[in-house]
């Protein structure tokens, strides 16, 4: 205790004393007797006035006053710290936005009013403690600081913004926030406020957020940015709830561009975007509801009708997300939408096409074509699509022709008049929008409504070859109906005419199944699945007797064979196609093991229909082979950070270039559009090794497969990542439909591309296809294609992708692009090397 007071007296008297110096000398040595070692004693032998001693201690104790002047000072600074710290800590600023709803027309009430009536304010500026604070927080129809209030015409009411930030004791935190909540209270405690009695508050949102609101009014003339926080350097916050705040002048609407957007995969749960027509985040406004990833071409262009917007970004706790960049400018409101239509031909779309359409937006287009024409409308793209809304009811956005309305998402769909006149309505509701149409208006002869070309009943026109081919080229099956078929036609129950190719593949080619009926087989026995017929003793008695393993595929207990997959423990299974699909079917689930394969980045691809161009991101195992000043030669696959999967016909010697040569080549990857290599995600490597079969041979083309090793890894991201290689097992059934793509000659004979193209084939029987081409098939080979022609690979194609979506939708490498008798030919389908065929050898060769 005595220690304690001797302490306090010194302290006193350095506090209020700071200049004596010499007092404190006088009066500090009894403290530092011992060097205060020991208070205890210091106090009991304090000696009073031995100024010998004092005189012999002088220099000591003012090193000790100074030692305590410097160790007060110092406690005083951490005292200081440490309070300014706690207060940080203790004090949160929080957010709230929202909007009033009032039963009140601007035009009678003025906006000032309703501001004083409501939004009494604690200026920010006013020291208000926080406990006041809170008070005022209590009420919180009286926020601290009014930032904005925007008022809007909304059905007979007006809707007033607000934004109000408090800083409150963080242990009162939930305190304010259930206050805020209480959104009933709130509007029960706004009404008797209110000096007018036409003023009646209807409902109250109101939503807090941390430090993440954001007010952007569009500049004439000037395109404003904006992001997630951190973008695009880091990901944006979990938990979060950002609001921007778009403005545009009086009559002017905005237009809002997501220029990239990579937010976490849609789930219920997953994090979102969504944007309003309005500032008030409520469900009736709302434009689109974002999320996942989307490819950079894909149009995410919104406009409102007015001028005002609302993004939000709300998170859940989880997952590390890039975010987005967006940009909005403000465009002069619409005055019209639709008119007069006159001529023989011409096109019209949805404003603003390929943007969303505006909300709220009805146009009419009177079309008139001359006197003695009927008119047709085509429309090329339709995405009329109203989320919840059966496309058998449109009763939110739709196209009206004749009383009858058109929504949804549709392929090429005709329209036609039995007139020269065609009144075509469309109409969007103030809640999400789409892309729109784009049509076009023809006039033509009654008839002869297709001038060298046959009429579906749809009124589209279609190449007079394509009638009765077997193919539905007509959506209705028209071009199919009443035909005499051929000799080199099958006639199904049903009367279509099917190539007799198409004979027991395995493909209901028919419909009615009955070109597959023919070739059942006998009572007692079993149908292979290359439709073979064996004794039904043979099935599951561990010996391949169809030759595709289809005869002990099912069976329970197996014992290894060249058809079963072998786990890595040895033991087999007789599941088809296990390999990373999602399901542990091996023991040691080595099944599942080396699958970051064989997926794509961008989950929202472009909506070009009938185009073949790829998506940036599409095909991102894709790769250019570019050969020193000829540019690109081949394609190849991606397998690994290291590897990569072309043809060996590639790397043949002609006219004395030696294409073995690995300092020839440069690997491309990352690439869609072959003018952008030097775009910052396409990635381009050297090569280390060109390893091609020894036994291919460049006579047949059997073992038509090379596989070459990078110098330097790539590194994966959303455009390149590794294709799946399929185990030796692995069935690709005849009739599936498989994907080619490559940057080759678009036509026989033509000059290649330059985006990357992509066509769907189908495999075709092997038996076929080796009469179609003159018994040239090896074991190797592959015959994918379309028999009717006019789609398959092309020279400079070769080396790349044919790939299999499998139902786990994982793509895997089914071949290799490697011959053909011309291209997309009639009956002469594209050859491709059999990746399940080579899979052993690559193995050997990479280790994967
Ligand atoms: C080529 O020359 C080539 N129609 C590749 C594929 C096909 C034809 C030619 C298949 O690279």
């Amino acid at each position: 205790m005595l220690c304690v007071c001797r302490c306090q007296t010194v302290l006193e008297l350095d506090l209020s004393k700071p200049s004596l110096g010499s007092d404190l000398s006088i009066v500090l040595p009894s403290l530092s007797i011992q060097d205060m070692n020991n208070l205890e004693e210091g106090v009991e032998f304090l000696p009073a006035m031995n100024t010998k001693k004092m005189e012999k201690r002088g220099p000591k104790r003012r090193v000790v006053v100074a030692i305590l002047v410097i160790a007060f000072l110092l406690i005083s600074l951490v005292t200081g710290l440490l309070v300014w710290h706690f207060k940080c800590e203790c004090d949160v600023k929080l957010t709230w936005d929202g909007g009033m709803h009032w039963e009140h027309n601007p035009a009678i009430v003025g906006l000032e009013e309703l501001h004083y009536q409501v939004l009494l304010t604690c200026d920010l500026s006013t020291k208000c403690n926080s406990s006041q604070r809170l008070q005022k927080a209590e009420s919180p129809f009286l926020p601290h600081h009014w930032r904005s209030a925007v008022p809007q015409s909304l059905e007979g009411s007006v809707i007033a913004y607000y934004f109000s930030e408090f800083v409150v004791p963080k242990y009162r935190e939930e305190e304010l926030d259930r206050a805020m909540a209480d959104k009933q209270n709130l509007v029960q405690r706004l009404n008797p406020r209110l000096r007018n009695p036409t003023l009646k508050v209807e409902s109250v949102i109101a939503f807090r957020e941390y430090s993440c609101l954001f007010a952007l009014h569009a500049k004439e003339g000037e395109i404003t940015s904006f992001t997630t926080p951190g973008f695009p350097h880091s990901p944006y916050p979990n938990n979060a709830r950002c609001y921007w705040a778009l403005r545009a002048d009086a009559n002017s609407i905005i237009s809002l561009t997501f220029k990239t957007l990579d937010l976490e995969q849609c789930t219920d749960s997953s994090d979102y975007i969504k944007v309003y027509n309005s500032l008030s985040p409520v469900e009736p406004h709302a434009l689109v509801r974002l999320c996942g990833n989307y490819a950079p071409s894909y149009n995410l262009t919104f406009l409102s009708s007015q001028n005002v917007m609302l993004v939000t970004l709300i998170t859940n706790k989880e997952g590390r997300f890039p975010g987005f960049k967006a940009e909005f400018f403000q465009l002069p409101k619409m005055k019209v939408c639709g008119g007069t239509l006159r001529g023989v031909s011409g096109t019209f779309t949805t404003p603003y096409y390929p943007a969303h359409y505006p909300p709220a937006t009805d146009c009419v287009w009177n079309i008139e074509v001359p006197s003695k024409k009927n008119v047709k409308v085509r429309f090329n793209m339709f995405f009329v699509l109203e989320p919840g809304v059966p496309v058998t009811s449109c009763t939110k956005d739709y196209v009206q022709i004749n009383n009858t309305r058109y929504c949804g998402e549709r392929s090429q769909f005709v329209v036609a008049s039995s007139t020269n006149k065609i009144a075509v309505q469309f109409h969007s509701d103030r809640s999400y929008t789409d892309t729109g149409f784009s049509a076009e208006y023809l006039s033509y002869d009654s008839n002869d409504p297709c001038p060298g070309k046959f009429a579906c009943n749809t009124g589209r026109c279609i190449e007079k070859s394509m009638r009765c081919d077997g193919w539905l080229d007509c959506v209705d099956g028209s071009d199919e109906r009443s035909c005499t078929c051929t000799d080199q036609q099958f006639k199904c129950q049903n009367g279509w005419c099917k190539p007799k190719f198409w004979l027991c593949d395995n493909v209901n080619d028919c419909g009615d199944n009955s070109d597959e009926l023919q070739c059942s087989c006998a009572n007692n026995s079993f149908k292979c699945s290359n439709g073979k017929c064996i004794p039904s003793t043979q099935k599951c008695d561990g010996k391949d007797d169809c030759g595709d393993g289809s005869d002990e595929g099912t069976c329970s207990k197996v014992a290894c064979q060249a058809y079963t997959y072998k786990c890595r423990n040895g033991l087999c299974i007789s599941k088809q196609n296990p390999e990373c699909d999602g399901q542990k079917d091996c023991e040691d689930n080595s099944d599942e093991d080396n699958c970051n394969c064989g997926t794509r980045s961008y989950i929202k691809k472009s909506r070009i229909v009938g185009g073949q161009n790829s998506e940036m991101g599409e095909w991102p195992w894709q790769v250019s082979l570019h050969a020193k000043s000829q540019g690109h030669v081949c394609g190849a696959s991606l397998i690994s950070e290291t590897w990569l999967v072309s043809a060996a016909h590639c790397f043949l010697q002609i006219q004395g270039i030696r294409y073995s040569d690995v300092s020839l080549w440069t690997a491309y990857l990352g690439l869609t559009n072959q003018s952008k290599r030097n775009d910052a995600n396409v990635q381009t490597r050297q090569i280390k090794r060109i390893i091609s079969h020894p036994y291919f041979n460049d006579y047949t083309y059997d073992y038509d497969i090379a596989v070459l090793e990078l110098q330097s890894p790539v590194t994966f991201s959303s455009v390149v990542q590794p294709i799946c290689l399929p185990d030796s097992t692995h069935n690709f059934p005849v009739g599936k439909d498989l994907w080619v793509t490559g940057w080759g000659a678009t036509v026989e004979g033509g000059s290649g591309s330059i985006i990357l193209q992509k066509a769907e084939i189908r495999i075709i029987n092997q038996t076929i296809c080796n009469q179609l081409l003159t018994d040239q098939l090896t074991q190797r080979m592959m015959c994918v294609g379309v028999l009717t022609g006019g789609v398959d690979a092309c020279q400079g194609d070769s080396g790349g992708p044919l790939v299999s979506v499998e139902d786990s939708g994982r793509m895997f490498l089914a071949g290799v692009v490697s011959w053909g008798d011309g291209c997309a030919q009639r009956n002469k389908p594209g050859v491709y090397s059999r990746l399940t065929a080579l899979r052993t050898w690559i193995k050997e060769q990479t280790g994967l």
